[in-house]
């Protein structure tokens, strides 16, 4: 599995690029834009919709002890790492997915030629899968090439499908680790339920059991359960966890983390943070302070801003990146819940649109179903094909 810098890659990974982007992390003078939508489409405020605005009143109740242990209490799985292990997994919580795409392709081409009408339909399906209309429009004219009203198979547009999301996904199959920094500091941002804090405890998991020595940093003070969501996954991973109370400045929390995973020498520091506050501008606000406050200690940190996506909001994801990329400089993604949705598609759609490196999905609630994110294996698996033979 490759989690951890690697020191060949590192032409190919020039720590400049995050060191640049890094240093742009204050947020931009310009207010966000209200009304640009998912698509780009001017809608009222739809950005905010995205769940930022929710009133403080109108957040459900703090859940309880129990609840909260529950909510982080998923199975400890050891799965070992072998690819094809790791792949059958993959395709199988991709399967919501590939099931909508590989039988929508059977039905469209059941002994046919790929004439205008039939690839119409495959645009459609694709569309309708959440790739998006302009990679849909970009994969079906790609899949045309060549093969314009010749007989194909089911299987065979399955193949140059997998082939053209594979070109796609290529370029943002980048580790979460480029630079060989300690402590490595990650911030994990996110709309409120999208799989942060679960994320870092899963991550935490992995990278503790690789040996590195990491600390937790409970950045969301907005909720009381927030922090105890973030101190059970501490307890279970062995690690500690710097915590505030509810409230309290996360900015100045950031900055007595940072102090403190240095003073210890940890290996990696990862900061939780509130995914909603009052309003938008308050989260943009708290944002760019943390990454202000985290500069004045080490002005190379964070070395990663992370935006978890969910992928079951399909292209509201869209939206969600837009939005945060205007509040930080996010450096890549990743996207979760990828086994509860047939809208799988909307990961090609982000890489075709916006180029940002993803670093890992989640395909379920294991601590081992969060993976690195690998390219050629999720355009396999998206269209229900078996791991390319190499
Ligand atoms: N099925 C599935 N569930 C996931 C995945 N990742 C996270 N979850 C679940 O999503 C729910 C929300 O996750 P959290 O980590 O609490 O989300 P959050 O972004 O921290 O939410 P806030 O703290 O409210 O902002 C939890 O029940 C997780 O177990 C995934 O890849 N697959
Ligand atoms: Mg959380």
């Amino acid at each position: 599995m490759i989690w951890f810098f690697n020191k060949k890659k590192k032409e190919e990974q020039p720590s400049e690029v995050l060191t640049e982007q890094a240093a742009d992390n204050a947020a931009p003078d310009n207010a966000i834009d209200d009304t640009v939508a998912a698509d780009g489409t001017p809608t009222e405020a739809a950005a905010e919709e995205v769940a930022l605005a929710a009133a403080p009143q109108e957040m459900p109740a703090p859940p309880d002890a129990a609840a909260v242990t529950a909510q982080t209490s998923a199975p400890l799985m050891e799965k070992p790492d072998t690819k094809q292990g790791w792949f059958a997994r993959l395709k199988s919580g991709l399967s919501l997915s590939s099931g909508k795409l590989a039988g929508g392709i059977a039905d469209i081409f059941t002994k046919r030629k790929l004439d205008q009408s039939a690839l119409d339909e495959l645009e459609e399906l694709l569309i309708t899968a959440d790739l998006g209309p302009a990679t849909a429009a970009k994969l079906t004219a790609a899949i045309a090439k060549n093969r314009f009203d010749k007989e194909v198979t089911g299987e065979e547009i399955r193949t140059a499908l997998a082939d053209e999301i594979e070109k796609i996904l290529t370029p943002v199959e980048k580790p979460l680790f480029t630079i060989d920094a300690k402590p490595f500091v990650i911030l994990m941002v996110g709309v409120n339920g999208t799989g942060k804090t679960t994320t870092i405890g899963k991550l935490g998991q992995q990278f503790t059991r690789e040996g590195k020595k990491v600390m937790l940093a409970a950045g969301d003070t907005f909720r009381a359960a927030a922090v105890a969501q973030l101190k059970v996954w501490g307890e279970r991973i062995g690690c500690p966890v710097m915590a505030k109370d509810e409230g309290a400045d996360a900015a100045a929390l950031a900055y007595e983390a940072l102090d403190r995973a240095e003073a210890e020498g940890a290996d990696i520091l990862m900061m939780d943070t509130a995914g909603r506050l009052q309003n938008k501008a308050n989260l943009m606000e708290e944002l760019s302070k943390i990454v202000r406050v985290i500069r004045k200690k080490n002005a190379a940190a964070p070395h990663a801003i992370v935006l978890v996506l969910d992928a079951t909001v399909g292209q509201n994801a869209h939206s969600q990146l837009e939005l945060f990329k205007e509040m930080v400089a996010i450096t890549g993604l990743i996207v979760t819940k990828l086994d509860g949705t047939a809208k799988g598609g909307v990961l090609v759609s982000l890489a075709e649109r916006f180029q940002m490196p993803v670093h890992a999905i989640g395909i379920g609630e294991g601590i081992d179903d969060l993976r690195p994110f690998a390219a050629a294996d999720y355009a396999r698996a998206i269209v229900g094909l078996d791991a390319a033979s190499d």
